[in-house]
């Protein structure tokens, strides 16, 4: 059954399907926040439906030059399915690419600021700077061959972890909290939003990056908290707080972290 978060906009969206691996929030779940946060009801088709699963394979993982419905090919999950919305206006729509997704999902959702082309830029940006974090993270464990095991790529994991902790995070987050610190004279935004006055796909997926990484390294997290608690608490609090997220978080559409992206191995973490 598709996932209802609300039913407040149904009648005037489609019914988008994500298409993803199933069991991992992965990259998916930045997808998934926008819904929930904008309260927009979405399928997602490899955990919802019956055989969901070889429905994404088909569609993304296929051989073919084309992924499905005349859309052309697509590399990798997620991808975001919109029937009717395909270019003859019956046909569905397939694109990927998470931050295309969430670019074309933004206006459609009220996830991005009314009528100022800057600001959705702005807020594409944020996201892509938050999305560069997340495939950081993702090489700490896997810095040499995304498909070998972390098994046979320790060494230079343990090598990766310490510049990614010790240069990279400070270097993501002071830009996080200057981008907080310029909306609040921008925009009045009170510290509380990346852009703008109220929620944008930026501050659900620098939640998101923040969130797994206080996942895959809890020590390195807490002992940063001080120095970076405009980020890590204050903004990090509020987020959670927003409404379609809180309920969303607690529910059980929310996947637990496993061996996607982000990881727990202690080892990578601060010692
Ligand atoms: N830049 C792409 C990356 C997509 C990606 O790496 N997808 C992963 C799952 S999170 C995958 O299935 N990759 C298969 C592969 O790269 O061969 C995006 O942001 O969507």
């Amino acid at each position: 059954m598709a996932a209802q978060p609300s039913a407040k906009k149904q009648r005037t969206h489609p019914q988008y399907e994500l298409l993803y691996h199933p069991g991992i929030p992965g990259r998916g779940e930045f997808v998934r926040l926008a819904f929930e946060a904008a309260g927009v009801a979405y399928t997602d088709t490899a955990n919802e439906v019956k055989d969901g699963y070889s429905t994404v394979q088909q569609i993304c993982m296929n051989k073919g030059t084309e992924s499905a419905d005349g859309n052309p090919p697509v590399f990798s999950p997620p991808a975001l399915r919109v029937p009717g919305a395909g270019k003859d206006g019956k046909s569905a729509l397939v694109i990927a690419q998470t931050p295309n997704i969430l670019f074309y999902l933004g206006e459609k959702l009220g996830l991005v600021p009314e009528d100022d082309e800057p600001g959705r830029y702005h807020v594409q940006q944020v996201a892509l700077t938050a999305l560069d974090l997340n495939n950081e993270v993702h090489d700490t464990h896997h810095p040499i061959a995304v498909m070998k095991y972390y098994e046979d790529q320790k060494d230079e994991a343990l090598k990766k972890s310490q510049d990614v902790r010790e240069n990279r995070l400070p270097k993501f987050f002071s830009y996080f909290e200057k981008t907080l610190k310029f909306n609040e004279k921008a925009s009045g935004g009170q510290g509380k939003y990346l852009v703008g006055d109220k929620l944008t796909y930026a501050d659900t997926t620098v939640w998101q990056v923040l969130d797994g990484c206080m996942f895959a390294f809890p020590k390195e997290m807490e002992t940063r908290k001080e120095e970076f608690s405009d980020l890590l608490v204050s903004f990090y609090d509020n987020i959670k707080q927003e409404s379609g997220l809180k309920q969303y978080l607690t529910s059980k559409r929310r996947l637990p972290y496993s061996m996607g992206v982000f990881r727990h191995y202690p080892e990578l973490d601060r010692q």
